[in-house]
């Protein structure tokens, strides 16, 4: 794996915000999208957020939330199946076609019952245009509309980011690097983190992207209480 350097003695402050992404029935082992261990960082990530919140910071959720006609859906293409290539133009949709996953008020997309939503200040949904998925929290993969999570950040005075959650290569991944193209600093918390590994090495490129970019790596154990 990527030689990746930890950032440590992290001091949280009213200026910061934990971004907690798409902690989701569907993307937790039993789902219909289940990243490998994706159960296993919901009580660090929950540690965390208190650390946040103790500390007056912010804490914002994302939350996947596709219509059912999502065009991101190897169901919504004749002939194909989950995991088959797929790249729209414009970067819309793709580079794969996934399961059916985080349909709006199914049980899918509801967060998962061991996350503590109450310490949330902001949640973020995404993914709702039929014909554009949304990687990012903060926008949509062909980049003309945004999530509202800027406009958020920018009304908290918040100026770093720090990023965990489901999926280490999608979501988590698209919501760091536009953090950092909007201007943040972004911490990425390597263990409280898994990713899809599809299509193969995915992961790999995802770190090695994140870091040739400046963003920072962190560990549950880089914070401070
Ligand atoms: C995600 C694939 C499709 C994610 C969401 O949360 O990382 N991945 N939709
Ligand atoms: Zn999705």
């Amino acid at each position: 794996m990527e030689q990746l350097e930890f950032q440590k003695n992290i001091k949280i402050n009213r200026n910061d915000a934990l971004i907690i992404v798409d902690i989701q029935y569907d993307f937790i082992p039993g789902g219909s999208l289940p990243v490998e261990e994706g159960d296993l960082i919901i009580t660090g990530i929950n540690l965390i957020a208190n650390i946040f919140k103790k500390n007056k910071a912010k804490v914002v959720l994302t939350q996947d939330w596709h219509p059912q006609n999502h065009l991101s859906f190897a169901s919504n293409h004749s002939g194909k199946t989950p995991g088959d290539d797929f790249i729209s133009e414009d970067g819309a949709i793709g580079p794969i076609l996934w399961p059916d996953h985080c349909v709006q008020g199914t049980k899918g997309a509801e967060f998962h019952k061991e996350l503590k939503v109450d310490l949330a200040d902001k949640i973020i949904k995404k993914g709702m245009n039929p014909k554009v998925d949304s990687y990012s929290g903060f926008q949509d993969n062909d980049k003309k509309s945004e999530t509202g999570l800027r406009d958020y950040l920018k009304s908290k005075n918040i100026n770093r980011i720090f990023v965990c959650g489901l999926a280490l290569d999608y979501c988590c991944y698209y919501t760091a690097k536009d953090g950092f193209d909007f201007g943040y600093k972004v911490y990425f918390i390597i263990d409280l983190t898994r990713g899809v590994g599809l299509p193969e090495d995915s992961i790999k490129i995802a770190l090695r992207n994140m870091k040739e970019k400046g963003i920072k790596f962190a560990e549950q154990s880089s914070f401070k209480s």
